[in-house]
């Protein structure tokens, strides 16, 4: 297949684009920022809708997969450049695909489509939903959006609702469940680390393995399959800033955690502490391999080149 790819300079296109290659297919991997890939790479701005159309006419893409968007802190700051992205480039990019014969699109949706009237244990796939962030809001109305085209232009669109996402190789940058990460380099750097949520508050979180190769089973599943054309909830593991602190300790005794929550704490407390994955396992067999102690252990040796 020819796959083309937008956002792919972050934590999961840099993994993701790889990992399509070694599938066998022809990817064009896109982002605002130059990319240094090994194979065809392009410079693309999503909300530039002339360009986008451009390079969907002339490079004649199966598939898309979108990842470019501002997460949920940077949402916030720039709320109207964040709804642009998220938002409205998505539905050109939905047009964009239906007039351009694209046979597939997945793209990212996320845990923070959910809010404070959402059952936070075991959130189920059909939940109410309430975001009270500006990143959530634009998912959940992409989400609705991204099964008016499956069903208004058969449009073979596929999505996940992203938990926090772990792993090595980036920082992540704009997110709310950034800490995860920060707090494995932090560890192994200086050995302490300021974190913006209070220790207690748990979220669902996924490893980066898991996460791709979640996107790669569900773009495989037969489509007569998939009831869901929303997006799939996925669940990983959950686990609190205090308990990725007693585990890193596990491994840096002298490792110091203190906490300084801000704005993202509303926006935690807001989002399901685990998801009812139960649509995934049954409609494409969704299975997550990585528990906390499996999680730290990568990471650790991934990141041990920095000691
Ligand atoms: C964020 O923290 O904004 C993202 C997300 C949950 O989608 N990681």
């Amino acid at each position: 297949m020819r796959i083309l790819v937008t956002g792919a300079g972050g934590q999961i296109g840099l993994a993701l684009v790889p990992a399509l290659q070694a599938q066998g297919h022809e990817v064009l991997a896109t982002d605002i920022q130059p990319l240094a890939f090994s194979g065809p790479t392009q410079c693309l701005d999503v909300t530039n809708v002339p360009a986008v159309r451009a390079l969907l006419e002339s490079w004649r893409p199966d598939a898309v997969y979108h990842l470019a968007a501002f997460l949920s802190a940077r949402s916030e700051k720039e709320p109207r450049a964040g709804w642009r992205l998220n938002f409205e480039a998505f539905w050109e990019l939905l047009e964009a695909c239906v007039t351009y014969g694209v046979k597939q699109v997945f793209w990212a949706s996320s845990i923070a489509a959910f809010g404070p009237h959402t059952p936070r244990h075991h959130t189920p796939q059909y939940a109410p939903m309430d975001p009270i962030g500006l990143y959530g809001i634009a998912k959940l109305t992409a989400e609705r959006l991204s099964e008016y085209f499956f069903l208004h232009y058969s449009l073979d669109v596929r999505s996940l609702r992203f938990p926090g996402v772990v792993g090595p190789g980036h920082l992540p940058q704009g997110g709310t469940t950034d800490f995860a990460v920060h707090m494995f380099y932090a560890a192994k750097k200086e050995k302490r680390y300021c974190c913006y949520l209070l220790p207690h508050t748990r979220l669902p979180m996924i490893y980066l393995s898991d996460a791709i190769r979640a996107i790669l089973e569900l773009m495989e599943a037969p489509a007569e399959r998939l009831t869901v054309r929303s997006a799939y909830n996925i669940q990983g593991l959950s686990f609190s800033p205090a308990e990725l602190v007693a585990h890193i300790q596990r491994r840096v005794p002298d490792f110091v955690c203190t906490y300084e929550p801000d704005f993202r704490q509303r926006l935690a407390e807001s989002w399901p502490e685990s998801l009812d994955d139960s649509y995934a396992r049954r409609e494409w067999g969704w299975q997550p391999h990585y528990d906390l102690p499996a999680l730290v252990e990568s990471m650790w040796q991934a990141l041990e080149p920095l000691s």
